[in-house]
Formats: C-alpha cells, structure tokens, sequence
C-alpha cells in the first residue's frame, strides 16, 4: 500500500475528519473492512499502535500499523 492510498483509507475511516481515528471509527472501520466476530479483540490489536497513549490513532500510528 503507497502512501496516498494508505492516505485514503485512513480519511476514510476518519469519519468526522478530525486527522485521528478513535476506536469507535476504527471498529466501524473494521466492520466495512468485513470482519466479523472478533471486532473488540482487533480494535485492541490496532490500538497497540496508539505509540503516545492518546487513546486514538494519527495517520503515522496508522501507518505504522500497516506496514
Ligand atoms: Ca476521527
Ligand atoms: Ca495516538
């Protein structure tokens, strides 16, 4: 994934276009995505990326998680 694409995807799940995505975004994120079942235990797996503990992920956490 480039980095416009992975730009794309992240302002995609930021709903509300503040530049962070919160675990709500992240767990609809997620569902678009089409996971199923587990969703609580993958929005904890990405929240790992939370580098500086805010409690929601900037674009770096995020690509960092992706790569
Ligand atoms: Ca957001
Ligand atoms: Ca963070």
């Amino acid at each position: 994934m480039n980095e416009a694409e992975l730009r794309a995807l992240f302002d995609e799940i930021d709903k509300d276009g503040d530049g962070r995505i919160n675990i709500v975004e992240l767990a609809e994120g997620f569902k678009a995505e089409g996971a199923h079942g587990h969703l609580s235990e993958e929005v904890k797996k990405a929240m790992t990326a939370d580098a500086n503990h805010d409690g929601v992920l900037d674009f770096d956490e995020f690509r960092t998680l992706l790569k």
